[in-house]
């Protein structure tokens, strides 16, 4: 079952399941964002799906039409946070950005993840809205990415995320990590929260296309089966000695990165489509 937020008609709720789409919010005024789906799942012990589908077949909720270009982000994520260096392809590529590149060589293997604070709820942008580069960053790229969904501390599910990134400026030094990562929309999430409780998490297709005067200018395509960590560790380190607010995204690194003479600029659009949960376009500004 997946579930996104839609401007039209009103701001809207809307889930889909069996590949109709339901207005939940024209069913039941008060359900209008996802977090009080959770919380109502939580405190009557039903199923997020359960609870769902009651409101679906009780109330006659009225079917609609999904409309791309008129969804907002689907839920606010309290905080954003993102793993890194967890594809081997990232490893390399931040060796060869780094001018300090032997700081790299142990976080691929070793125990300890490396994990960081992406974005607050304000630096966080939904699908269609601008993302962000840097005025005062040369190179600069789109980061597609699986993101695990939590409530409290419980994976409920999956998003596709964009972890926007200055390659030139985590690259002059990785103490600037926190300015290469976290700056205005330089974080997309969306199009749909897919919940899940036994889906194979780890083989989710990732595809980006990048998009220049309307040309495509880069294309690849992965998969999470190329993960080197798995979603429990992730968690585990992102919530020691840290509890979790309501509602957490962990985005869970990056395994396509575009040829290194590419530069993403103002005026570019973004595609990243993850299997099953759609896709997340958004166009790029300089902020
Ligand atoms: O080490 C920097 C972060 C890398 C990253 O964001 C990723 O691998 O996705
Ligand atoms: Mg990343």
């Amino acid at each position: 079952m997946k579930f996104y937020k839609q401007k039209n008609p009103k701001s809207s709720l809307i889930a889909e399941t069996d590949g109709s789409y339901y207005n939940l919010t024209a069913a039941r005024s008060r359900v209008k964002e996802l977090k009080e789906l959770f919380r109502a799942s939580e405190l009557s012990g039903i199923k997020l799906s359960d609870l769902t589908e009651q409101i679906i077949y009780e109330e006659g909720t009225p079917n609609v039409n999904l409309l791309p270009d008129q969804l907002e982000i689907p839920f606010s994520p309290d905080e954003v946070w993102a793993a890194g260096v967890t594809y081997k392809i990232s490893e390399e590529a931040r060796q060869r950005e780094s001018e300090m590149s032997e700081i790299y060589l142990d976080i691929y293997e070793s125990k300890r993840p490396e994990l960081f604070l992406k974005a607050t709820p304000s630096r966080v942008v939904g699908p269609n809205d601008p993302i962000g580069v840097r005025e005062d960053s040369e190179w600069n790229v789109p980061e597609p990415e699986l993101g695990l969904v939590l409530y409290k501390d419980e994976l409920i599910g999956y998003t596709v995320g964009n972890d926007v990134s200055s390659r030139s400026i985590e690259g002059s030094n990785p103490l600037y990590l926190p300015q290469a990562k976290v700056y205005n929309r330089s974080c997309a999430i969306g199009p749909s929260f897919l919940y899940s409780d036994q889906l194979e998490p780890y083989n989710f297709e990732i595809s980006m296309e990048i998009l220049r005067d309307g040309i495509s200018v880069y294309e690849g395509l992965t998969s999470t089966n190329q993960l080197n960590r798995s979603f429990d560790e992730l968690i585990e380190y992102m919530s020691k000695s840290n509890i979790l607010n309501d509602l957490t995204v962990l985005l869970t690194g990056t395994s396509l990165v575009p040829p290194d003479e590419f530069d993403l600029k103002d005026g570019d659009v973004v595609n990243i489509t993850i299997e099953g949960i759609g896709t997340l376009t958004n166009p790029v500004v300089s902020v």
